[in-house]
């Protein structure tokens, strides 16, 4: 019998995880439901995925001078780095436009980043400012391209600069209720804190028989951002690339 419900369990794991990779969207509250284990975490974790958390990683006036300027360029579900593009379907949040104003207040940010993580400047995307009201979550996903489907495959912005190795997302603010990163492999979820920077890996190389190694998804990565339940949640999301911008692999 436990056998069966563990079966039945791994098989709708497996079913989502497929619709999640065809990047269409199954209903959000269902997903949200099937981690009633999670528990809450405070501190530095390694784990798999890599998982760190680091508490002051930006100060309170940062933080609250970030959401001030954020405030004046929001737009609804505005998923690109840019600000502009198409509303994302599985992210109910709205997205700052990156004005010239904003780019110079993330510059602190974005220079920490890359001496924590020692990458230059230019590995890193756009990074991106947004806001969840109450009820807003981002329904479970990866963030690395599927390189091995035929979309992926022929993903520009993939193809420039490469795989999405890492995810770091800096919390702007405290939220009363909700909210929370929540990583379905590991049962963790990681509360919103003002100052705390997450950061985790998103892919694992994988050497293919030409030789060459390529970046896969790394599936224990698959995480959502839970609905907020009071309060509103600030994050800055920075995605870590595995070459430079615009650069193409070599042939
Ligand atoms: O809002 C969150 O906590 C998660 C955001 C996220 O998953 C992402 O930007 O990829």
């Amino acid at each position: 019998m436990i056998q069966r419900i563990q079966r039945g369990r791994s098989d709708r794991l497996a079913a989502r995880e497929r619709t999640f990779d065809d990047d269409s969207h199954s209903d959000m509250d269902v997903c949200f439901q099937t981690v009633p284990n999670t528990v809450a975490f405070h501190g530095i974790l390694e784990t798999e995925p890599h998982v760190t958390v680091i508490d002051g990683f930006l100060a309170p006036l940062e933080c609250s001078e970030l959401i001030a300027k954020a405030s004046l360029q929001r737009r609804s579900g505005v998923s690109n780095d840019l600000g502009t593009g198409s509303e994302s379907k599985g992210r109910s949040s709205s997205t700052a436009l990156r004005t010239p104003g904003l780019v110079r207040a993330l510059a602190p940010l974005r220079q920490r980043l890359t001496e924590l993580l020692g990458v230059p400047e230019a590995r890193l995307e756009g990074s991106m400012v947004l806001c969840y009201e109450v009820g807003g979550a981002y329904r479970w996903h990866f963030d690395a391209f599927n390189l091995s489907s035929v979309r992926g495959a022929s993903n520009t912005a993939a193809r420039h600069g490469g795989q999405r190795l890492l995810t770091s997302i800096a919390y702007l603010n405290d939220v009363p209720e909700g909210g929370e990163t929540a990583f379905f492999h590991a049962r963790r979820a990681i509360a919103p804190k003002a100052g705390r920077l997450l950061v985790f890996r998103n892919a694992v190389p994988r050497t293919a028989p030409d030789g060459r190694t390529r970046f896969e998804v790394d599936r224990r990565s698959l995480h959502a951002g839970l609905p907020v339940r009071a309060g509103t949640k600030w994050i800055v999301t920075t995605f870590v690339r595995e070459r430079p911008r615009g650069m193409e692999e070599e042939p």
